[in-house]
């Protein structure tokens, strides 16, 4: 990657270029795990991991919360116009990018630059900024991972997007998405992300739940429709939230979008964004939403953050458990990896991490954290009897009765007589506190 001049407008004084310095280093501004060019498993960490920095949550999110004013005062803000705005943030973001050596970013259309009511000016706005973010990403080599557009926090949304009751609103959705899908393809971008904070409900009692998932559907087909009559090649993805803006999103859980995608037939195009917070708060963990959609074929990419023990809520904190993330790397690792996305940090520092520098101590933490979860996956799948004993679990369908069992070979008849003449079956250990050391014993 290029060195980046920031000469005057440099916004991240004091903090050069991070290196890899290995797990000894004291150095709190260097990479212990994240040796971008090691080889693990036949690819470069680079490669596999897929490192994305979110535009919204590292350049636009202020610190400010229900209860309080913003705390992070950004230099990149002070300007009137909001294209010039938007182009200080931007060099401030692809300052922190190179920096920090990431190879991809996020964003939606907001994020980029403010928009108002007028659709017109703010096509014009996001393009003058998409040519500029072109000049940017070409020299300095970094990519778009995925583009979105917001379509949960101007008050219109307030009843939903494409699920809005009312037409009108839906247009006005239709238009952002045309748009952010325009500057996503004039990137090279490489995925397209749906996320429906607003696609729910707050209350049954004013909602026809069918008819609007049956609008979500059409305008999904729509966008697809678009992007694919103008070249674009990539991966759309939905990404999948139980609640939170909206007491019930319709995209809840992995198998409900599977089975969405499955009913309105959506599965060429279509894949999944799995959040880690995202599955946590339906009652799941991070690993058997990955697991679901890996099951699927429909692994496209994750969002990475953790959530909080004790509160209900998205906290989105950059992650940091190892033993959680190294589960998520076995099953992403055994699924072949991810189906065209990455590594997207959709995690924010905290409302009193008000230093330049917290930015890149999250970013440090987070890409450590998931090299060293790969490196032990990739131990634990090559040198360790794990996968194994998953696959003798299930031997007895290997051959005999259980093999015509699974090829369809039995009736019910058949499993009633094979009971009475094998008897009662010996007990057979699960090894779960096995199986938790054997990850623990390669972390
Ligand atoms: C919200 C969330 C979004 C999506 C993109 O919980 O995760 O930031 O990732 O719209
Ligand atoms: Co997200």
């Amino acid at each position: 990657m290029a060195n980046i001049t920031t000469g005057d407008k440099e916004f991240f004084k004091g903090i050069g270029q991070i290196p890899y310095e290995g797990p000894e280093s004291n150095n709190p501004l260097a990479f212990r795990w994240y040796d971008e060019n090691r080889i693990i498993g036949g690819k470069t960490m680079k490669e596999t991991l897929r490192f994305a920095c979110a535009y919204w949550h590292s350049f636009v999110g202020n610190g400010s919360d229900p209860f309080g004013e913003p705390t992070h005062i950004f230099a990149w803000d002070a300007k009137a116009d909001a294209v010039e705005r938007a182009k200080d943030k931007m060099d401030a973001a692809f300052e922190f990018i190179t920096k920090m050596n990431l190879p991809y970013y996020c964003f939606h259309d907001v994020d980029v630059v403010d928009y108002g009511n007028d659709v017109l000016e703010n096509e014009r706005r996001l393009q003058v900024m998409t040519a500029y973010a072109k000049e940017k990403q070409q020299a300095i080599g970094v990519k778009l991972l995925w583009g979105t557009a917001n379509l949960f926090s101007h008050r219109r949304y307030m009843n939903g997007a494409s699920t809005n009751p009312d037409f009108h609103v839906l247009t006005h959705a239709g238009a952002q998405v045309k748009a952010a899908l325009d500057a996503t393809i004039a990137l090279n971008g490489e995925n397209y992300v749906f996320w429906g904070g607003r696609e729910g409900y707050m209350s049954l009692l004013n909602t026809n739940m069918k008819r609007e998932q049956e609008h979500l559907a059409r305008f999904l087909h729509m966008a697809k429709d678009y992007a694919r009559k103008n070249g674009f090649k990539g991966t759309f993805f939905i990404e999948p939230k139980p609640c939170e803006p909206s007491k019930h999103q319709y995209d809840y859980d992995a198998a409900t979008v599977i089975s969405f995608l499955r009913q309105f037939d959506l599965m060429a195009d279509f894949k999944l964004n799995i959040e880690v917070n995202h599955a946590t708060l339906a009652g799941h963990t991070f690993q058997h939403e990955l697991q679901v959609s890996a099951d699927a074929g429909l692994l496209g990419s994750i969002d990475a953050n953790r959530g909080d023990y004790q509160n209900g809520w998205d906290t989105d904190q950059f992650p940091n458990n190892i033993n959680e993330l190294t589960e998520a790397m076995l099953v992403i690792l055994e699924a072949g990896g991810f189906g065209g996305g990455g590594i997207n940090f959709d995690a924010k520092i905290r409302r009193n991490s008000t230093d330049p520098a917290d930015l890149f101590y999250a970013h440090i933490g987070g890409m450590d954290t998931f090299a060293r979860a790969l490196i032990a996956a990739d131990q634990i799948l090559k040198h360790s009897d794990y996968k194994k004993i998953r696959q003798d679990r299930y031997a007895s369908f290997d051959s005999g009765k259980g093999k015509d069992f699974e090829k369809g070979k039995l009736n019910l008849e058949d499993l009633r007589d094979l009971a009475v003449e094998m008897g009662e079956p010996e007990v057979k250990s699960g090894k779960q506190e096995y199986l938790e050391n054997l990850v623990n014993r390669y972390i």
